[in-house]
């Protein structure tokens, strides 16, 4: 393999979120969450007895996290915007966290990083969680109160936006699996959620649209869609019925965001599907034109693992629920022990190519990308480092290659966020596994320092060169 060098314009930068950082869970006028309500009701679940409250103490450290970034030579991160801190609960603005949201673009400023602002990062506020969350229209309006607030306070000083990252975790997670508060097992729930997120989606870049046009919005802003889009595969031979797996897989993660964000419309043969099997989505009169307004700018890709499915042995559940798909063992994965996903950087050229054949024409980024490594097995060297050379290393320089061979190809990839450049909070899995080139050391008063990776890092973000 020769050395790659990815385009003089190709961006590098850090991703993270309010929930997962920022902690000061009742300060600034903060009002609860679905983490904050969790942890406050089972603390057991979370890894450690760690919940949502410290965040990795980001919001009494951001000028020194941003100074970070910097001489990492990154220029940009994305991070996003607390509901529960913006709002109260009568849906105004509340001021005081308005102001420390002011304060924290502020230092980025100083630091010369660019953050990106995303609105909504699975941490819906505990009493519009009670009154239906997105399965109650009441509450998609607030999310649009909420943008639209957002958009006022900050409308000149933010120039790249998301409405939501990853909105396809929710319904999945929530609803569907069971695997998070509420821990329901109810896949039409998880449909209709899905569906009141779309349509908020929309709703919120109709208004931005709104009041850019009005110069409440800077003129250069720009308003994007950031999913964890999973590239689908089955085995070799497939049936038909695996081909219908794997049409369902991408119908629901991915081609339902992407039509929406493309087209301003839900894919047909997906809907038509949900239909044949009682799933009916609550639809309105007046809806199509709402998702009509939710075509983007641009969108973000996040990518840790390819999606392996093939088709289910039973098509109902023990719930009742449809099961479109099961999960297909591929002999040949690699696996990230601690995290139980598969390592497979090929997914990310593939994706960019269904993204350069089918949505020709959407610029679009890598959003978060990352490896989190169970804390005990890393190694601490003599100066007190923790040396991750030997994963963090390999894993980020050939999901980069494979990048560059996209971009060669024509593929609109305009840029890359590693996820977690500073170790944070990875909701249940608290601190369990370490995604950053920095260490967050808590039994050091969350003390940041470089790990042994971060010099190679900063290589590659200022010479766009990964080496051989
Ligand atoms: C993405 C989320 C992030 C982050 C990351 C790593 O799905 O957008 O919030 O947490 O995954 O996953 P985890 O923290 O579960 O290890």
């Amino acid at each position: 393999m020769a050395n790659v060098r990815l385009p003089d314009d190709f961006f590098f930068g850090a991703a993270l979120s309010g929930p997962q950082t920022e902690g000061m869970w009742k300060a600034y006028g903060k009002l609860e969450n679905l983490w904050d309500l969790w942890s406050g009701e089972n603390l057991g679940a979370f890894y450690n007895r760690v919940g949502s409250y410290g965040g990795n103490d980001m919001g009494a450290r951001y000028a020194e996290d941003f100074r970070i970034f910097h001489e990492l030579g990154l220029s940009s991160c994305r991070t996003s915007i607390q509901w529960s801190r913006l709002m109260d609960a009568d849906g105004h603005l509340n001021r005081e966290g308005a102001d420390f949201y002011h304060k924290l673009l502020a230092a980025a400023r100083e630091a010369g990083v660019e953050v990106f602002v995303n609105l909504y990062h699975f941490d819906m506020p505990a009493y519009l969680f009670r009154r239906g969350g997105w399965d109650n229209r009441e509450v998609v309006e607030a999310y649009v109160s909420y943008a639209r607030a957002a958009f006022t306070e900050f409308g000149q000083e933010v120039e790249h936006w998301f409405t939501f990252n990853e909105p396809i975790v929710e319904p999945e997670q929530r609803y569907e699996h069971g695997n998070w508060y509420p821990f329901h097992h109810d896949f039409a729930q998880a449909r209709r959620v899905q569906y009141g997120i779309s349509l908020a989606h929309a709703l919120a870049v109709g208004a931005f649209r709104e009041l850019q046009a009005a110069g409440t919005v800077r003129p250069d802003a720009k308003i994007g869609l950031i999913n964890c889009f999973t590239p689908p595969y089955t085995r070799e031979n497939p049936t038909p019925a695996d081909l219908e797996a794997v049409r369902m897989t991408d119908g629901l993660g991915n081609r339902w965001w992407l039509d929406l964000v493309t087209k301003g419309s839900l894919p047909t043969d997906v809907l038509d599907t949900l239909a044949e099997h009682g799933v009916h989505l609550p639809v309105r009169a007046g809806d199509d034109a709402i998702l009509a307004q939710g075509v983007v700018d641009w969108l973000g890709f996040n990518y840790y693992h390819p999606a392996r499915v093939q088709a289910p042995k039973q098509t109902v559940d023990e719930w009742g629920n449809p099961v479109f798909s099961e999960e297909y063992v591929w002999p040949d994965a690699v696996m990230n022990k601690s995290r139980g996903w598969e390592i497979y950087p090929q997914g990310i050229y593939d994706f960019a190519m269904t993204m350069t054949h089918d949505y020709p024409d959407l610029d679009w980024f890598v959003s978060e990308n990352g490896i989190g490594i169970e804390e005990h097995h890393a190694a601490r060297t003599a100066d007190g480092r923790i040396d991750d050379v030997a994963y963090r290393v390999p894993f980020v320089a050939d999901h980069l290659r494979w990048i560059a061979r996209a971009i060669d190809e024509g593929a609109r990839c305009k840029g890359y966020h590693y996820w977690g450049v500073i170790d944070c909070w990875s909701w249940n899995n608290a601190f369990k596994n370490r995604y950053g080139f920095v260490e967050v050391d808590l039994q050091d008063n969350y003390c940041r320092r470089l790990k042994a990776s971060a010099e190679w890092l900063r290589n590659v973000a200022v010479t766009h060169v990964i080496e051989d």
